[in-house]
């Protein structure tokens, strides 16, 4: 059974904290071993790194200083918890990577792609997610579930333009590559939103070479 890269991304209160929890247990089920991890974040520089983006201290931060921290953790994440995991045959499940810089720092705040594709190249290297699914809600049902959850960050206080960017980046992607990203729709309850990665995670396992059983 080979190692998996899978990324879960969408906006605000799209729910991928929730479903990476049961994609885990389905995983698991399924005999793989699984890692869960997010970004930015993943590691302990990277948790304080999370701090300095998500906090309020630094609510000027230059677009650039943004987009090198999301990266200056995802060096970490890579180097300490992602390439060693996949190398020891595990499934590394991520909520949010590198698409989440297209979509926030290119499509919310005009970055532009080839930019971050530059720092894509350096920092990854050939490494892509080998699935990607993008849990897809209308920005206003997300921001009143986030806001719901918890306090806002420091992103959660931009406007509603700031999050359809956001979410226009994420479905054009998914529709440039539809070998890669799977879009589901994430308004529905969560066991409908459920059901539908469960059938997305059975059917890429059914495919040759990836999982012996069958789910
Ligand atoms: N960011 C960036 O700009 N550039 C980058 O490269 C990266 C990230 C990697 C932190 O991410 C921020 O970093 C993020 C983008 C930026 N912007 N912000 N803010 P994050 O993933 O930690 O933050 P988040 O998207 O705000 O997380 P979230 O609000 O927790 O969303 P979620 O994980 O998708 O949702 P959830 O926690 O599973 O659910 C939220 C609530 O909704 C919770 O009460 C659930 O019970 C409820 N929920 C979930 N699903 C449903 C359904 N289907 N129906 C009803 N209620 C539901």
């Amino acid at each position: 059974m080979s190692s998996r890269f899978i990324t879960v991304e969408g906006g605000e209160g799209a729910g991928k904290t929730t479903q990476l929890a049961f994609m885990r247990e389905y995983l698991e089920q399924a005999g793989c071993r699984v890692v869960v991890t997010r970004e930015p974040g993943g590691t302990v520089l990277g948790e304080e790194i999370r701090t300095l983006l998500l906090g309020h201290h630094h609510a000027g931060m230059a677009l650039t200083t943004e987009t090198l921290l999301m990266f200056a953790a995802r060096a970490e994440h890579l180097q300490r918890v992602i390439r060693p995991a996949l190398a020891a045959n595990h499934w590394v499940l991520c909520d949010r990577f590198t698409d989440a810089t297209y979509a926030y720092q290119g499509g919310g705040r005009g970055l532009s792609p080839q930019q971050i594709a530059i720092l894509e190249t350096w920092i990854q290297g050939a490494l892509r997610p080998d699935l990607t699914l993008v849990l897809d809600v209308p920005v206003v049902v997300g921001l009143a579930r986030a806001k719901r959850r918890s306090a806002a960050d420091r992103f959660e206080q931009e406007d509603l333009e700031f999050f359809e960017r956001v979410r226009t980046v994420y479905l054009e992607r998914a529709s440039q590559h539809p070998d890669r990203y799977r879009i589901i729709d994430a308004n529905q309850s969560i066991e409908t939103v459920q059901a539908e990665i469960n059938n997305v995670l059975a059917e890429y396992c059914r495919r040759p070479g990836i999982i012996d059983q069958s789910l």
